[in-house]
């Protein structure tokens, strides 16, 4: 709770001055930075419209900023005119979206973040050896959907440990396990050690499939959360990562709100609060983040600091297809520069 508040708030009243911690890492990561160039330089390069197969990342801000400049953004390929530049999302996309975007002879630039594709790796290791493959994920979500139709023969789906003792395989001897980016570290590890329990040959990748990101935000929250009365998570409600932070701060007994952006801050919620924690989930712009803080200090004055965390240095370097593009209009790729916020100011 807070120690060092430069004012106690008294129950139930409204601050007088607040201190504000912002979590550290929080915000956009290597595979959504990674995303979000692939768009706009498509869109330098082909020149709009480019077509993106779902919201690139989970943010309709990121989705609002690339739609002005001319990306047109589908659920399904049906939508996409004949030999329209396409781009699929960071989360990922079935193997039969592939083929049928093949088929129509569709250019397309894959935005599939990187470690997302080693999951997909994986499983289809696990399918050559024999394994049927377990997927700890959550139904519907993209990424689920992707991963599962990477993998040939599909995957069994669980998300809570009272969904394996349900499952039902060929061979219990001959199972494998991946799981989606964006899961709780806790639970996901609750999860594997019941089918470890239940299937003592199964392979996997321990909890690795979560990826370098999530877990970072995970413990930068965790330790937040240690210390401040409200926690606000900036994050779509369609964004798996974001929804585990959120989680995170309610768990530990904090009033936590997932918001958009600062607009849907409510005064209310500041009853009571001497300090703020504030983060944001791997898709939303640390813009939002800033206009957040700008809010705040309208609810009462507040002193902002950062909590120091794990730094981050993780990039991705751009598709293939894309960076020749490049070469040929005398565009070097540029990978040590930083792209943190670049392109959603
Ligand atoms: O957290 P999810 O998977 O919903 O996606 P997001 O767009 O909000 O954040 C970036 C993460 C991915 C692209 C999934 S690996
Ligand atoms: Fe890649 Fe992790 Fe970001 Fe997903 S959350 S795009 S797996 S770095």
């Amino acid at each position: 709770m807070a120690e060092s508040a430069p004012v106690k708030t008294p129950p139930g009243e409204m601050p007088q001055a607040l201190r504000v911690i912002l979590a550290s890492p929080r915000g956009f990561c290597a595979g959504v930075e990674r995303a979000i160039e692939i768009v706009e330089r498509a869109l330098e390069i082909y020149g709009p419209p480019v077509y993106v197969r779902h919201e690139i990342v989970h943010n309709k801000h990121v989705v609002e900023t690339l739609r002005n400049k001319g990306a047109v953004f589908v659920e399904e390929l049906t939508e996409i005119p004949e030999g329209a530049m396409t781009v699929f999302s960071a989360h990922g996309v079935p193997q039969a979206v592939v083929k049928e975007a093949g088929r129509r002879a569709l250019p397309v630039i894959d935005a599939t973040c990187p470690l997302v594709s080693k999951v997909h790796r994986e499983g289809q290791n696990l399918v050559g050896k024999g394994r049927e493959v377990i997927m700890i994920g959550h139904e519907g979500h993209p990424e689920v959907e992707g991963t599962r139709g990477q993998i040939p023969g599909g995957v069994h789906l669980v998300s809570r440990v009272e969904d394996v003792e349900r499952l039902d395989v060929r061979d219990p001897t001959l199972v494998g396990y991946v799981t989606q980016t964006t899961l709780s570290v806790d639970d996901t590890r609750d999860v594997i050690e019941a089918l470890k329990k239940r299937f003592p040959g199964i392979k996997g990748p321990g909890a690795k499939d979560i990826c370098y990101a999530t877990q970072n935000r995970q413990m930068a929250v965790r330790r937040l959360a240690e210390q401040v009365d409200l926690l606000l998570v900036v994050g779509a409600r369609n964004s798996s990562n974001s929804n585990r932070l959120a989680e995170i701060g309610t768990t530990m007994g904090v009033p936590s709100f997932l918001i958009d952006d600062a607009s849907m801050v409510q005064d209310d919620w500041f009853r009571g609060v001497s300090v703020v924690g504030v983060t944001a989930g791997a898709s939303a712009p640390e813009r939002l983040v800033r206009d957040l803080v700008a809010r705040i200090g309208h609810v009462a004055p507040a002193q902002t600091e950062e909590l120091g965390g794990i730094e981050e240095h993780m990039q991705f370097k751009l598709p293939r297809v894309l960076t020749d593009a490049m070469r040929e209009r005398g565009i070097e790729p540029d990978d040590s520069r930083d792209r943190h916020d670049l392109h959603v100011a």
